[in-house]
Protein backbone atom coordinates (compact mmCIF):
# COMPACT_ATOMS: atom_id res chain seq x y z
CA UNK A 1 0.00 0.00 0.00
CA UNK A 2 1.12 3.94 -0.27
CA UNK A 3 3.21 5.36 2.16
CA UNK A 4 1.60 8.83 1.38
CA UNK A 5 -0.71 10.09 -1.34
CA UNK A 6 -1.09 13.70 -2.31
CA UNK A 7 -4.22 14.45 -3.62
CA UNK A 8 -4.12 17.27 -6.79
CA UNK A 9 -7.27 18.64 -5.75
CA UNK A 10 -9.49 21.09 -3.89
CA UNK A 11 -12.69 21.50 -1.93
CA UNK A 12 -14.89 18.61 -1.39
CA UNK A 13 -13.62 16.19 -3.70
CA UNK A 14 -9.68 16.71 -1.78
CA UNK A 15 -12.05 16.30 1.57
CA UNK A 16 -13.72 13.13 0.08
CA UNK A 17 -9.93 11.59 -1.00
CA UNK A 18 -8.73 12.43 2.22
CA UNK A 19 -11.25 10.69 4.41
CA UNK A 20 -10.85 7.61 2.42
CA UNK A 21 -7.16 7.79 2.84
CA UNK A 22 -7.52 8.37 6.40
CA UNK A 23 -9.41 5.08 7.20
CA UNK A 24 -7.32 3.43 4.90
CA UNK A 25 -4.23 4.81 7.51
CA UNK A 26 -2.72 6.36 4.64
CA UNK A 27 -1.33 10.15 5.25
CA UNK A 28 -1.79 13.11 3.02
CA UNK A 29 -0.59 16.43 0.69
CA UNK A 30 -3.11 18.63 0.52
CA UNK A 31 -1.98 20.91 -2.68
CA UNK A 32 -3.54 24.59 -2.60
CA UNK A 33 -3.02 27.44 -4.49
CA UNK A 34 -2.91 31.05 -2.28
CA UNK A 35 -6.49 31.36 -2.67
CA UNK A 36 -7.38 28.60 -0.73
CA UNK A 37 -5.02 28.80 2.05
CA UNK A 38 -8.09 28.55 4.70
CA UNK A 39 -9.72 26.05 2.62
CA UNK A 40 -11.01 22.61 4.83
CA UNK A 41 -8.72 20.58 2.69
CA UNK A 42 -5.85 22.39 3.74
CA UNK A 43 -6.79 22.23 7.54
CA UNK A 44 -7.84 18.51 7.81
CA UNK A 45 -4.51 17.46 5.49
CA UNK A 46 -1.95 15.71 7.13
CA UNK A 47 0.44 18.19 5.26
CA UNK A 48 0.20 20.95 2.86
CA UNK A 49 2.02 22.73 0.24
CA UNK A 50 0.97 25.83 -1.44
CA UNK A 51 1.65 25.50 -5.31
CA UNK A 52 0.98 28.98 -6.41
CA UNK A 53 -1.36 31.92 -7.04
CA UNK A 54 -5.49 32.02 -7.77
CA UNK A 55 -5.92 30.99 -11.51
CA UNK A 56 -5.51 27.20 -11.86
CA UNK A 57 -3.44 27.25 -14.77
CA UNK A 58 -0.57 28.65 -12.39
CA UNK A 59 -1.39 26.04 -9.41
CA UNK A 60 -3.98 23.29 -9.70
CA UNK A 61 -3.22 22.94 -13.18
CA UNK A 62 1.07 23.41 -12.72
CA UNK A 63 3.06 20.30 -13.44
CA UNK A 64 5.61 21.45 -11.81
CA UNK A 65 4.67 22.48 -8.89
CA UNK A 66 2.67 19.43 -8.08
CA UNK A 67 5.01 17.47 -8.82
CA UNK A 68 7.89 19.12 -6.83
CA UNK A 69 5.40 18.56 -4.14
CA UNK A 70 5.12 15.16 -4.45
CA UNK A 71 8.81 14.81 -4.44
CA UNK A 72 9.27 17.36 -1.60
CA UNK A 73 6.90 15.44 0.78
CA UNK A 74 7.46 12.00 -0.30
CA UNK A 75 4.55 11.31 -1.35
CA UNK A 76 4.50 7.65 -3.76
CA UNK A 77 0.73 8.67 -5.21
CA UNK A 78 -1.27 11.81 -6.33
CA UNK A 79 -4.87 11.18 -6.61
CA UNK A 80 -6.14 13.59 -9.17
CA UNK A 81 -10.20 14.11 -7.95
CA UNK A 82 -12.31 14.98 -10.92
CA UNK A 83 -11.75 18.48 -12.95
CA UNK A 84 -8.32 19.69 -13.40
CA UNK A 85 -5.58 17.41 -14.42
CA UNK A 86 -7.56 14.04 -13.64
CA UNK A 87 -7.91 13.15 -17.34
CA UNK A 88 -4.20 14.83 -18.58
CA UNK A 89 -2.53 11.56 -20.05
CA UNK A 90 0.78 14.07 -20.32
CA UNK A 91 0.37 14.83 -16.45
CA UNK A 92 -0.38 10.92 -16.00
CA UNK A 93 2.57 10.40 -17.46
CA UNK A 94 4.85 12.76 -16.02
CA UNK A 95 3.73 11.57 -12.53
CA UNK A 96 5.16 8.18 -13.74
CA UNK A 97 8.03 9.46 -14.85
CA UNK A 98 8.93 10.69 -11.55
CA UNK A 99 8.46 6.99 -9.74
CA UNK A 100 5.04 8.20 -8.43
CA UNK A 101 1.75 6.55 -9.31
CA UNK A 102 -1.23 7.84 -10.75
CA UNK A 103 -4.24 7.05 -9.14
CA UNK A 104 -6.13 6.30 -12.44
CA UNK A 105 -6.12 4.49 -15.96
CA UNK A 106 -3.24 3.77 -17.81
CA UNK A 107 -2.15 7.21 -19.79
CA UNK A 108 -3.05 5.18 -22.85
CA UNK A 109 -6.07 4.35 -22.15
CA UNK A 110 -6.68 8.26 -21.11
CA UNK A 111 -5.60 9.76 -24.37
CA UNK A 112 -7.67 6.75 -25.84
CA UNK A 113 -11.01 7.93 -24.29
CA UNK A 114 -10.28 11.84 -24.91
CA UNK A 115 -10.34 11.65 -28.80
CA UNK A 116 -14.03 10.90 -28.93
CA UNK A 117 -13.70 9.14 -32.16
CA UNK A 118 -10.98 6.96 -30.97
CA UNK A 119 -13.62 5.43 -28.14
CA UNK A 120 -16.08 4.61 -30.38
CA UNK A 121 -14.20 2.99 -32.52
CA UNK A 122 -12.93 0.70 -29.67
CA UNK A 123 -16.25 0.58 -28.32
CA UNK A 124 -17.76 -0.39 -31.37
CA UNK A 125 -15.43 -3.54 -32.31
CA UNK A 126 -16.04 -4.83 -28.20
CA UNK A 127 -19.89 -4.67 -29.37
CA UNK A 128 -21.11 -1.30 -27.24
CA UNK A 129 -23.57 0.07 -29.32
CA UNK A 130 -23.14 3.28 -30.86
CA UNK A 131 -25.45 5.96 -31.93
CA UNK A 132 -25.52 5.23 -35.75
CA UNK A 133 -23.32 7.84 -37.97
CA UNK A 134 -19.81 8.32 -39.51
CA UNK A 135 -17.40 5.69 -39.14
CA UNK A 136 -14.31 7.58 -37.74
CA UNK A 137 -13.08 11.48 -38.61
CA UNK A 138 -15.23 12.90 -41.55
CA UNK A 139 -13.16 14.50 -43.56
CA UNK A 140 -14.52 17.30 -45.88
CA UNK A 141 -18.02 18.50 -46.18
CA UNK A 142 -18.88 16.04 -49.09
CA UNK A 143 -18.43 13.33 -47.33
CA UNK A 144 -20.34 14.76 -44.33
CA UNK A 145 -23.14 15.39 -47.40
CA UNK A 146 -22.87 11.54 -47.79
CA UNK A 147 -22.85 10.30 -44.12
CA UNK A 148 -25.54 12.71 -43.73
CA UNK A 149 -27.84 11.09 -46.70
CA UNK A 150 -27.07 7.45 -45.80
CA UNK A 151 -28.18 7.84 -41.81
CA UNK A 152 -30.62 10.42 -41.66
CA UNK A 153 -31.58 14.05 -40.59
CA UNK A 154 -31.34 15.80 -38.30
CA UNK A 155 -27.71 15.08 -37.55
CA UNK A 156 -24.99 16.54 -35.26
CA UNK A 157 -21.45 17.49 -36.21
CA UNK A 158 -19.15 16.76 -33.49
CA UNK A 159 -15.85 17.70 -32.26
CA UNK A 160 -12.90 14.81 -31.43
CA UNK A 161 -11.69 16.46 -28.51
CA UNK A 162 -14.97 18.08 -27.30
CA UNK A 163 -16.12 17.86 -23.94
CA UNK A 164 -19.28 19.89 -22.13
CA UNK A 165 -21.22 20.56 -25.52
CA UNK A 166 -18.54 22.91 -27.21
CA UNK A 167 -18.04 22.04 -30.93
CA UNK A 168 -21.15 20.64 -31.16
CA UNK A 169 -23.52 21.80 -33.88
CA UNK A 170 -27.17 20.32 -35.59
CA UNK A 171 -28.07 20.22 -38.53
CA UNK A 172 -32.11 19.68 -39.47
CA UNK A 173 -31.96 19.64 -43.00
CA UNK A 174 -29.72 19.27 -46.08
CA UNK A 175 -29.89 22.73 -46.39
CA UNK A 176 -28.36 23.42 -42.94
CA UNK A 177 -24.97 21.42 -43.24
CA UNK A 178 -22.92 23.62 -44.70
CA UNK A 179 -23.31 25.90 -41.83
CA UNK A 180 -23.37 23.88 -39.28
CA UNK A 181 -20.07 21.84 -40.72
CA UNK A 182 -17.84 24.91 -40.55
CA UNK A 183 -19.41 26.26 -37.02
CA UNK A 184 -18.26 22.95 -35.38
CA UNK A 185 -15.28 23.06 -37.27
CA UNK A 186 -14.39 26.29 -36.16
CA UNK A 187 -15.27 25.86 -32.56
CA UNK A 188 -13.44 22.74 -32.10
CA UNK A 189 -10.16 24.67 -33.65
CA UNK A 190 -10.46 27.22 -31.41
CA UNK A 191 -11.59 25.40 -28.23
CA UNK A 192 -9.45 22.20 -28.74
CA UNK A 193 -6.61 23.10 -31.08
CA UNK A 194 -7.84 20.23 -33.33
CA UNK A 195 -10.28 20.67 -36.00
CA UNK A 196 -11.31 16.61 -36.42
CA UNK A 197 -15.29 16.49 -36.42
CA UNK A 198 -17.39 13.21 -37.03
CA UNK A 199 -21.28 12.96 -37.27
CA UNK A 200 -23.96 11.20 -35.60
CA UNK A 201 -27.63 10.96 -35.59
CA UNK A 202 -29.33 13.74 -33.41
CA UNK A 203 -31.25 12.07 -30.54
CA UNK A 204 -33.79 14.62 -29.92
CA UNK A 205 -35.24 13.60 -26.43
CA UNK A 206 -32.50 11.05 -25.02
CA UNK A 207 -32.02 10.58 -21.35
CA UNK A 208 -28.51 10.89 -20.30
CA UNK A 209 -27.46 7.63 -18.55
CA UNK A 210 -23.99 6.33 -17.30
CA UNK A 211 -22.34 3.07 -16.06
CA UNK A 212 -20.18 2.88 -13.21
CA UNK A 213 -17.21 0.18 -13.92
CA UNK A 214 -13.92 -0.55 -11.83
CA UNK A 215 -11.24 -2.69 -13.15
CA UNK A 216 -8.20 -4.43 -10.89
CA UNK A 217 -4.88 -4.82 -12.74
CA UNK A 218 -5.48 -8.47 -12.65
CA UNK A 219 -8.29 -8.41 -15.48
CA UNK A 220 -11.41 -8.26 -13.24
CA UNK A 221 -14.37 -6.11 -14.06
CA UNK A 222 -17.04 -4.93 -12.53
CA UNK A 223 -20.24 -2.44 -12.89
CA UNK A 224 -22.14 -0.68 -9.90
CA UNK A 225 -24.79 0.31 -12.23
CA UNK A 226 -26.52 3.81 -13.46
CA UNK A 227 -26.52 6.92 -12.43
CA UNK A 228 -29.48 9.24 -14.24
CA UNK A 229 -27.91 12.52 -15.05
CA UNK A 230 -30.22 14.16 -17.29
CA UNK A 231 -31.51 17.06 -15.04
CA UNK A 232 -28.83 19.31 -16.39
CA UNK A 233 -28.82 23.00 -17.31
CA UNK A 234 -26.17 24.11 -20.15
CA UNK A 235 -24.18 20.90 -19.87
CA UNK A 236 -24.21 21.64 -15.86
CA UNK A 237 -25.62 19.33 -14.10
CA UNK A 238 -28.29 19.53 -11.25
CA UNK A 239 -29.36 16.05 -9.66
CA UNK A 240 -28.43 12.80 -10.52
CA UNK A 241 -30.19 9.48 -9.02
CA UNK A 242 -28.67 5.51 -9.08
CA UNK A 243 -31.10 3.70 -10.54
CA UNK A 244 -32.78 5.37 -13.40
CA UNK A 245 -36.07 5.65 -12.95
CA UNK A 246 -36.89 4.62 -16.78
CA UNK A 247 -34.65 1.10 -16.68
CA UNK A 248 -35.27 -1.76 -14.97
CA UNK A 249 -33.08 -4.64 -13.39
CA UNK A 250 -33.18 -6.74 -16.70
CA UNK A 251 -31.79 -3.80 -19.20
CA UNK A 252 -29.15 -2.52 -16.36
CA UNK A 253 -27.56 -6.28 -16.21
CA UNK A 254 -27.66 -6.57 -20.08
CA UNK A 255 -25.47 -2.69 -20.93
CA UNK A 256 -23.51 -4.20 -17.85
CA UNK A 257 -22.74 -7.81 -19.53
CA UNK A 258 -21.28 -6.59 -22.67
CA UNK A 259 -19.41 -3.46 -20.88
CA UNK A 260 -17.87 -5.27 -18.54
CA UNK A 261 -16.75 -7.97 -21.36
CA UNK A 262 -15.57 -5.03 -23.22
CA UNK A 263 -13.62 -3.31 -20.53
CA UNK A 264 -12.26 -6.53 -19.97
CA UNK A 265 -11.15 -7.04 -23.50
CA UNK A 266 -9.36 -3.52 -23.84
CA UNK A 267 -7.46 -4.03 -20.40
CA UNK A 268 -8.99 -0.71 -18.88
CA UNK A 269 -7.77 -0.48 -15.18
CA UNK A 270 -9.37 1.90 -12.27
CA UNK A 271 -12.40 3.35 -12.62
CA UNK A 272 -14.32 4.64 -15.20
CA UNK A 273 -17.79 6.01 -16.51
CA UNK A 274 -19.45 5.08 -19.70
CA UNK A 275 -22.20 7.88 -20.72
CA UNK A 276 -24.95 6.48 -23.12
CA UNK A 277 -28.12 8.61 -24.74
CA UNK A 278 -31.09 6.44 -24.09
CA UNK A 279 -34.20 6.85 -26.23
CA UNK A 280 -37.07 4.53 -27.18
CA UNK A 281 -36.00 1.77 -25.21
CA UNK A 282 -32.37 2.09 -27.13
CA UNK A 283 -28.69 3.07 -25.25
CA UNK A 284 -26.17 4.38 -27.43
CA UNK A 285 -22.00 4.79 -26.39
CA UNK A 286 -21.51 8.50 -26.69
CA UNK A 287 -18.44 8.75 -24.31
CA UNK A 288 -16.11 7.09 -21.92
CA UNK A 289 -14.53 9.56 -18.48
CA UNK A 290 -11.47 8.27 -17.33
CA UNK A 291 -11.78 9.84 -13.60
CA UNK A 292 -13.73 10.23 -10.50
CA UNK A 293 -17.06 11.73 -11.72
CA UNK A 294 -18.84 14.06 -8.46
CA UNK A 295 -21.96 12.29 -8.97
CA UNK A 296 -20.04 9.05 -7.97
CA UNK A 297 -22.02 8.82 -4.19
CA UNK A 298 -25.20 8.19 -5.53
CA UNK A 299 -23.75 5.06 -6.42
CA UNK A 300 -21.27 4.46 -3.49
CA UNK A 301 -25.04 4.55 -1.52
CA UNK A 302 -26.98 1.57 -3.42
CA UNK A 303 -24.26 -0.70 -3.64
CA UNK A 304 -22.31 0.06 -0.28
CA UNK A 305 -18.87 0.08 -2.00
CA UNK A 306 -16.05 3.24 -1.18
CA UNK A 307 -14.90 3.75 -4.72
CA UNK A 308 -12.28 6.06 -3.93
CA UNK A 309 -10.78 3.38 -1.72
CA UNK A 310 -11.26 1.12 -4.41
CA UNK A 311 -9.60 3.28 -6.79
CA UNK A 312 -6.95 3.47 -4.53
CA UNK A 313 -6.41 -0.43 -3.81
CA UNK A 314 -6.26 -1.22 -7.30
CA UNK A 315 -3.16 1.54 -7.93
CA UNK A 316 -1.53 -0.33 -5.49
CA UNK A 317 -2.31 -3.60 -7.61
CA UNK A 318 -4.49 -4.86 -5.06
CA UNK A 319 -7.29 -7.48 -6.97
CA UNK A 320 -10.81 -6.45 -6.94
CA UNK A 321 -11.65 -9.39 -4.13
CA UNK A 322 -15.09 -9.46 -5.34
CA UNK A 323 -17.19 -10.45 -8.24
CA UNK A 324 -20.34 -9.22 -10.40
CA UNK A 325 -22.66 -11.70 -8.29
CA UNK A 326 -21.76 -9.83 -5.04
CA UNK A 327 -22.51 -6.28 -6.07
CA UNK A 328 -26.03 -5.81 -4.95
CA UNK A 329 -28.35 -2.68 -5.86
CA UNK A 330 -30.29 -1.66 -2.55
CA UNK A 331 -32.61 1.19 -2.60
CA UNK A 332 -32.40 4.65 -4.73
CA UNK A 333 -29.72 7.51 -4.04
CA UNK A 334 -30.19 10.77 -5.14
CA UNK A 335 -27.89 13.67 -5.00
CA UNK A 336 -28.23 17.55 -5.53
CA UNK A 337 -25.47 19.67 -6.47
CA UNK A 338 -25.68 23.25 -4.99
CA UNK A 339 -23.77 25.70 -6.27
CA UNK A 340 -22.92 29.43 -5.00
CA UNK A 341 -25.26 30.92 -7.91
CA UNK A 342 -28.43 32.60 -7.47
CA UNK A 343 -31.02 30.66 -8.14
CA UNK A 344 -32.93 32.18 -11.05
CA UNK A 345 -30.51 33.71 -13.13
CA UNK A 346 -27.47 31.08 -12.13
CA UNK A 347 -25.00 34.36 -11.63
CA UNK A 348 -21.86 33.27 -9.46
CA UNK A 349 -22.63 34.29 -6.07
CA UNK A 350 -19.20 34.14 -4.27
CA UNK A 351 -18.63 35.55 -0.53
CA UNK A 352 -18.89 34.47 3.22
CA UNK A 353 -20.84 31.81 4.86
CA UNK A 354 -22.07 33.38 7.61
CA UNK A 355 -24.04 30.17 8.74
CA UNK A 356 -23.63 26.74 7.81
CA UNK A 357 -26.26 24.00 9.39
CA UNK A 358 -26.23 20.77 6.86
CA UNK A 359 -29.24 18.50 7.35
CA UNK A 360 -28.61 15.06 9.11
CA UNK A 361 -30.38 11.57 10.19
CA UNK A 362 -31.35 8.49 8.44
CA UNK A 363 -29.49 7.90 4.98
CA UNK A 364 -28.73 11.61 4.44
CA UNK A 365 -24.88 12.58 3.50
CA UNK A 366 -23.49 15.50 2.83
CA UNK A 367 -20.11 15.59 1.18
CA UNK A 368 -18.87 19.94 1.02
CA UNK A 369 -15.97 21.73 2.64
CA UNK A 370 -17.58 24.36 3.84
CA UNK A 371 -17.91 25.95 7.16
CA UNK A 372 -19.10 29.08 8.80
CA UNK A 373 -17.03 32.23 8.02
CA UNK A 374 -15.23 30.77 5.12
CA UNK A 375 -15.11 32.90 2.35
CA UNK A 376 -15.79 31.11 -1.15
CA UNK A 377 -13.45 32.24 -3.84
CA UNK A 378 -14.59 33.62 -7.06
CA UNK A 379 -11.91 31.47 -9.13
CA UNK A 380 -13.39 27.92 -9.32
CA UNK A 381 -16.21 26.10 -9.62
CA UNK A 382 -19.43 27.01 -8.20
CA UNK A 383 -20.23 23.70 -6.28
CA UNK A 384 -20.12 23.99 -2.36
CA UNK A 385 -22.16 21.42 -1.14
CA UNK A 386 -23.42 17.67 -2.44
CA UNK A 387 -26.77 16.75 -0.90
CA UNK A 388 -27.06 13.01 -0.97
CA UNK A 389 -29.85 11.04 0.21
CA UNK A 390 -30.83 6.91 0.16
CA UNK A 391 -33.87 5.28 0.87
CA UNK A 392 -35.40 2.11 0.32
CA UNK A 393 -38.12 3.23 -2.57
CA UNK A 394 -37.30 6.61 -4.77
CA UNK A 395 -40.59 7.86 -3.65
CA UNK A 396 -39.32 7.69 0.24
CA UNK A 397 -35.53 9.02 -1.01
CA UNK A 398 -37.70 12.22 -2.88
CA UNK A 399 -39.52 12.50 0.36
CA UNK A 400 -36.07 12.22 2.52
CA UNK A 401 -34.51 14.93 -0.02
CA UNK A 402 -37.22 17.02 0.23
CA UNK A 403 -36.93 17.58 4.14
CA UNK A 404 -33.39 17.50 3.99
CA UNK A 405 -33.12 20.35 1.54
CA UNK A 406 -36.20 21.89 4.14
CA UNK A 407 -32.92 21.59 6.94
CA UNK A 408 -30.11 22.76 4.83
CA UNK A 409 -29.07 26.30 6.27
CA UNK A 410 -26.31 27.91 3.74
CA UNK A 411 -26.71 31.77 5.35
CA UNK A 412 -24.58 34.79 3.90
CA UNK A 413 -24.30 33.57 0.31
CA UNK A 414 -26.90 32.80 -2.33
CA UNK A 415 -27.01 29.27 -3.44
CA UNK A 416 -29.84 27.13 -5.92
CA UNK A 417 -31.54 25.43 -2.88
CA UNK A 418 -34.38 26.79 -3.41
CA UNK A 419 -34.09 25.58 -7.35
CA UNK A 420 -34.12 22.24 -5.87
CA UNK A 421 -36.79 22.79 -3.70
CA UNK A 422 -38.58 23.30 -6.45
CA UNK A 423 -37.39 20.53 -9.07
CA UNK A 424 -37.59 17.57 -6.22
CA UNK A 425 -41.77 18.96 -6.08
CA UNK A 426 -42.12 19.02 -9.64
CA UNK A 427 -44.43 16.55 -10.92
CA UNK A 428 -42.53 15.24 -14.12
CA UNK A 429 -39.96 14.70 -11.56
CA UNK A 430 -41.67 13.04 -8.76
CA UNK A 431 -42.84 10.63 -12.15
CA UNK A 432 -39.56 10.00 -13.45
CA UNK A 433 -40.46 11.08 -16.31
CA UNK A 434 -37.69 13.71 -17.91
CA UNK A 435 -34.97 13.85 -20.75
CA UNK A 436 -31.91 15.94 -20.80
CA UNK A 437 -34.06 19.20 -22.18
CA UNK A 438 -36.34 19.19 -19.24
CA UNK A 439 -34.72 21.21 -16.82
CA UNK A 440 -33.73 23.63 -18.97
CA UNK A 441 -37.78 23.90 -19.91
CA UNK A 442 -38.11 24.00 -16.20
CA UNK A 443 -35.73 27.36 -15.68
CA UNK A 444 -36.81 29.12 -18.71
CA UNK A 445 -40.61 28.63 -17.98
CA UNK A 446 -40.23 29.72 -14.43
CA UNK A 447 -38.27 32.89 -15.94
CA UNK A 448 -41.69 33.50 -18.14
CA UNK A 449 -43.91 33.60 -15.55
CA UNK A 450 -41.78 35.87 -13.72
CA UNK A 451 -41.90 38.48 -16.07
C1 LIG B 1 -25.84 13.97 -28.48
C2 LIG B 1 -27.16 14.45 -28.32
C3 LIG B 1 -28.11 14.00 -29.21
N1 LIG B 1 -27.78 13.15 -30.20
N2 LIG B 1 -25.55 13.10 -29.48
C4 LIG B 1 -23.81 16.86 -25.28
C5 LIG B 1 -22.42 16.87 -24.74
C6 LIG B 1 -21.80 15.58 -25.12
N3 LIG B 1 -21.35 14.92 -23.93
C7 LIG B 1 -22.82 14.81 -25.86
N4 LIG B 1 -23.99 15.62 -25.94
C8 LIG B 1 -25.07 15.24 -26.67
N5 LIG B 1 -24.84 14.35 -27.67
C9 LIG B 1 -26.52 12.71 -30.32
N6 LIG B 1 -26.21 11.88 -31.28
C10 LIG B 1 -27.42 15.34 -27.28
C11 LIG B 1 -26.36 15.75 -26.44
C12 LIG B 1 -26.73 16.62 -25.37
C13 LIG B 1 -26.61 16.20 -24.04
C14 LIG B 1 -26.15 14.94 -23.69
C15 LIG B 1 -26.03 14.55 -22.39
C16 LIG B 1 -26.44 15.41 -21.36
C17 LIG B 1 -26.92 16.64 -21.68
C18 LIG B 1 -27.01 17.05 -23.01
C19 LIG B 1 -27.52 18.33 -23.31
C20 LIG B 1 -27.59 18.73 -24.60
C21 LIG B 1 -27.19 17.88 -25.64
Amino acid sequence: MFRKILIANRGEIALRIQRACREMGIPTVAVHSTADSDAMHVRLADESVCIGPPAARDSYLHFPAILSAAVVTGADAIHPGYGFLSENARFAEAVEAHGITFIGPSPDHMRMMGDKIAAKTAMAGLGVPLVPGSDGAVEDLDQARRVADQIGYPVLVKAASGGGGRGMKVAHTPGTLEEAWSIARTEARTAFGDDAVYLEKYLDRPRHIELQVLADSHGNVVHFGERDCSLQRRHQKLVEEAGSPALDAAARDALGAVVTAGLHKLGYRNAGTLEFLYQDGQFAFIEMNTRLQVEHPVTEMVCNVDLVREQIRIAAGETLGYGQSDIRFQGHAIECRVTAEDPETFMPAPGRVELYQPPGGLGVRVDSALYAGYVVPPFYDSMVAKLIVHAPTRDEAIARMDRSLLEFAIHGIKTTIPLHRRIIAAPDFRAGDYTIHWLERFVGEAALTKA
